[in-house]
């Protein structure tokens, strides 16, 4: 069984919890504290030389990058439906993948260090360095409303691996302060990726991890 290392407050280990349930993948959870630093402990340094959550071991085999233990995950699933074979289908997933760990995740992790991390460790926000990003986040929130207006899910009709990897930097949407309400295609895609069983099922871990420390 896969063994996943994390902390369901982060973005990254919801993407993976999210992501199995999805699948319907069975997974064993070794917790790692993020808020006490253990992701910076030598033995997760072991597994994942990063510091960063999250990782997983399959048997022997250790792996870290979130969004490569989705893919990893999906094919061992075999799942057609929500990692699909099809050249262009999984070249359309792929590309939401790589867009939400290089440009999406990076501004809405902003947002929740500064909005839902920093308060709950008595720290305040750095208010310029939200407006700095303010602009970006709108940016590519534009980019994701535009795609959305055009299908149920991201990539199409079915809900792909795509969609909870790019839900999960928003995960906490109300307390990092994201103004969805401005991105009406993407206001309805949320809430529909919030009606689904695998959200539903892993947000109570979520709301357990965010609470003051
Ligand atoms: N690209 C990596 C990013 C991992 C990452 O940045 N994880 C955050 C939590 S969401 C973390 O562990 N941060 C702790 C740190 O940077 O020290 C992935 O997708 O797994």
């Amino acid at each position: 069984m896969l063994q996943v290392y994390l902390d369901p407050a982060t973005i990254n280990s919801r993407k993976v919890l999210a992501g199995l349930e999805l699948l319907g993948m069975p997974y064993e959870i070794k917790h790692v504290n993020y808020f006490t630093g253990a992701h910076k402990q030598p033995d997760y340094l072991a597994i994942n030389p990063n510091g960063r959550l999250p990782a997983a071991k399959d048997g022997d085999f250790a792996l870290w990058e979130s969004d490569a233990i989705l893919q990893y995950a999906a094919d061992l699933s075999g799942s057609d439906k929500h990692y699909p074979k099809d050249l262009r289908k999984r070249a359309d997933v792929n590309r939401w993948l790589l867009w939400e760990v290089s440009a999406w995740q990076p501004s809405c992790y902003t947002f929740f260090i500064e909005n839902a991390v920093k308060p709950l460790m008595g720290a305040p926000p750095d208010k310029a360095l939200l407006e700095k990003e303010a602009p970006n986040w709108r940016q590519l929130a534009g980019i994701l409303d535009a795609r959305l207006a055009k299908s149920k899910w991201l990539a199409g009709e079915e809900v792909t691996i795509a969609d909870i990897a790019v839900a999960a930097p928003m995960h906490v949407h109300k307390r990092q302060g994201l103004p969805l309400d401005e991105f009406p295609n993407l206001r309805r895609w949320m809430g529909e990726i919030e009606k689904l069983p695998c959200w539903r099922k892993t947000q109570g871990a979520v709301e357990a991890a965010l609470q003051p420390h």
